[in-house]
């Protein structure tokens, strides 16, 4: 197929997902800031209808143009890459840190001291995400502390138990971030807190922490993926590091096709 035959065989539309993900405003930047894009359309709706349109069309060998990340099964599952991005609108290396509301380190400074230890691999996240195919999300966190325990206890090194103290973690509604959140949740619980998850968008995890009506959150990907937020409530959170390195956003078609930039796709 011509890149001409491409762009028309997808109707010059991008299968994107949920209209608060930070890929969504990234993807709408893209349209603004690739010329050959003018006139093409983002679609968004939701992640399982992406990645059903994607499934839908690999089995028949036909272009699909979708916003894409990693860590996540879809690379895995199907032989996939990235569009390459000379303009740079989806950076190149996100991280995935950890913040924190004004006030926690002294209000808790056990869970502080925690959540400022957690660092994982994208192989620890992806096997939890692998196990949350075939159970819940808990018990799939579950069996990674249960499995890296001596991991867990690193985080957890010299840090005095709490008795029920309670504390709340927002994240965001990808298996990514129930994945980190699920085990954050664990270990604090080992170490006596009373933990609670609240997923919300990626705009509402800044508004949260930074109105100090949540305590911490493990979700916020940088820096294109939630930039924008953390600039506009910036100095009003703490930010304790990547929790995670090596993650990445970005536009992904099947490695079948015969495009390799952004920059390929026609208007
Ligand atoms: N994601 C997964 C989210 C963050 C984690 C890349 C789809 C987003 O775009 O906001």
């Amino acid at each position: 197929d011509s890149s001409a035959n491409i762009s028309e065989e997808v109707e010059h539309t991008i299968t994107g997902i949920e209209p608060g993900a930070g890929i969504a405003q990234a993807t709408d930047n893209a349209l603004d800031e690739y010329e050959n894009l003018a006139g093409w359309e983002h679609e968004k709706s939701s992640t399982a209808a992406m990645l059903t349109a994607l499934g839908d069309a690999i089995d028949k060998e036909e272009p699909i143009v979708v916003t894409g990340w990693s860590p996540h099964y879809m690379f895995a599952k199907w032989d996939l890459k990235y569009l390459e991005d000379p303009n740079g609108v989806y950076g190149d290396v996100e991280n995935i840190i950890t913040i924190a509301r004004k006030g926690l380190k002294d209000d808790m400074p056990e869970a502080y001291t925690i959540l400022d230890n957690i660092h994982w691999e994208p192989e620890d996240m992806e096997s939890v995400m692998l196990d949350a195919q075939e159970m819940e999300f808990e018990e799939a966190a579950q069996k990674w502390v249960d499995d890296n325990q001596d991991m867990v206890d690193e985080w957890t090194k010299g840090v005095e138990p709490v008795d029920g103290e309670s504390i709340e973690l927002v994240l965001t509604p990808w298996d990514t971030e129930r994945s980190s959140a699920n085990v954050a949740k664990i270990v604090l619980e080992q170490q006596g807190y009373d933990v609670t998850l609240t997923p919300v968008d990626p705009s509402v995890v800044f508004e949260a922490i930074a109105a100090g009506d949540a305590d911490a959150s493990l979700a916020p990907w940088m820096p294109a993926t939630h930039g924008a937020f953390y600039e506009k409530h910036e100095g009003e959170f703490e930010d304790l590091g990547e929790n995670l390195t090596g993650a990445k956003i970005g536009l992904v078609v099947p490695s079948y096709m015969d495009i390799d930039s952004i920059e390929d796709l026609e208007p």
